[in-house]
């Protein structure tokens, strides 16, 4: 079949909106019609050509939701019909990873991810010259059709509304699951949240739901200040107004260091912050954000020594085809909200522009409607 993308034709330049060739599902595959797809900063972060995995020509795109078009051979969980969350952390039930609770990170189809390809090691996507577009975490959903291995498909309720569910492909989970599945924040905890965009609102909204006393957010942008208290946060911090150390500033803040911090900035300088204002003996830093090839992240091992941990988190540690169901019944059951986060709506045609909101700190998630 023929269908509407937005193709990463090369590192650095705008996305293309064309038709494109796509094949049908093969064995153990799904071909799903796109709905609606979030603009993460991790798409930005590839299309940049910022991410050492990045491959071009490719179909961006992994916080999507639609429709069950077509299975392929051998599909027994799912049907035409069905209601879907393409999973870049799939859940295959049977791999060593998925079958330790102790993480999330199946590895079943990792390799073949990685390389922009599905599990048998090619392509569905082509150029209508028939060039090869590459997947992209498995998911590409910057096309109104992608095909994806049904163990990367979570089957969602049928009445829940795509242009907000999108979200819980990525920003929503990775944020509230960072909390509750990878720190698991205790009652009465104290927290700082660094970067307050489609992830770091999540995390503040999962603080919140964990019964965390301090919420402190930090961001370059004031303007991101009114929607973080609407979630949570009850002071903020901008650094680019703090006189003398950031780290000596959360410290006493916080009355002595934060239980618990986390990075949504993908910046390795605040991850160091994050890490060092955590409290001693006890505090813990989770690493959320995406650092580009080449970055390292530092500290003096004193840090550790004296008791503070640095943990990362991918997809805040969800087990997809379980978890993300449950995230959208806590939707729908209003125990979490997602609305006011989902700033402005696009077209396919104008997704470059979605891009320009990030850059420019206007937008928490532009979604794209099909
Ligand atoms: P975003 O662009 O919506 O938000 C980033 C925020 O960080 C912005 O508000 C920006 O003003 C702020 N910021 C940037 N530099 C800062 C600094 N030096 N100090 C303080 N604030 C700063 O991005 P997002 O979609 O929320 O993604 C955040 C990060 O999380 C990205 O690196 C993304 O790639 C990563 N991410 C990781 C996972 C995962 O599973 N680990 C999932 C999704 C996103
Ligand atoms: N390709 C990058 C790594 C990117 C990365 O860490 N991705 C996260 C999800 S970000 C979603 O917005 C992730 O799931 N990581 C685990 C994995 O297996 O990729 C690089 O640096 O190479
Ligand atoms: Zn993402
Ligand atoms: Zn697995």
């Amino acid at each position: 079949m023929r269908t509407r993308a937005a193709v990463a034709v090369a590192a650095g330049q705008p996305l293309e909106v064309m038709e494109v060739n796509l094949d049908g599902p093969r064995a153990g595959e799904v071909l799903v019609e796109i709905k609606a797809t979030g603009l993460c900063h991790t798409d930005e972060f590839t299309r940049s050509g910022d991410d050492p995995e990045g491959i071009f020509p490719a179909i961006l795109g992994h916080e999507g939701a639609g429709v069950v078009i077509e299975v392929g051979e051998g599909v027994t969980s799912l049907e035409v019909g069905d209601h879907v969350i393409p999973l870049y952390t799939p859940e295959c039930r049977e791999c060593d990873y998925c079958l330790n609770p102790k993480t999330n990170l199946c590895q079943k189809v990792r390799a073949t991810q990685g390389a922009g390809l599905l599990p048998d090691g090619s392509t569905r996507f082509s150029m209508l010259d028939g060039t090869p577009i590459h997947h992209y975490m498995g998911c590409s959903t910057f096309a109104n059709h992608t095909v994806v291995p049904e163990i990367a498909l979570a089957k969602v309720r049928k009445d829940a509304p795509f242009d907000k569910i999108c979200y819980i492909g990525c920003g929503v989970t990775t944020g509230i699951g960072a909390v509750i599945n990878t720190a698991k924040v205790e009652i009465g905890s104290t927290a700082a949240v660094f970067g307050l965009g489609g992830i770091g609102l999540n995390v503040i909204q999962g603080l919140r739901m964990a019964g965390a006393d301090q919420i402190i957010g930090v961001d370059l942008n004031d303007d991101k200040e009114k929607m973080a208290r609407h979630f949570g946060m009850t002071d903020f911090v901008n650094p680019s107004k703090v006189e003398g150390d950031m780290v000596a500033h959360l410290v006493e803040l916080s009355g002595g260091g934060c239980d618990y911090t986390f990075d949504a900035t993908g910046n390795v300088n605040v991850m160091r912050t994050a890490l060092e204002a955590a409290h001693k003996g006890w505090g813990e830093s989770i690493i959320i954000g995406v650092a580009p090839a080449g970055a390292e992240i530092s500290t003096r091992p004193f840090q550790l020594v004296t008791g503070r941990v640095w943990r990362g988190t991918a997809f805040g540690g969800a087990k997809g085809r379980t978890d993300v169901p449950k995230i959208v019944d806590w939707y729908m059951d209003g125990k979490i909200e997602i609305d006011p986060m989902i700033t402005h709506k696009l077209s396919l045609d104008e997704i470059n522009h979605g891009f320009d909101l990030m850059h420019q700190g206007k937008s928490i998630r532009a979604v794209v409607e099909f």
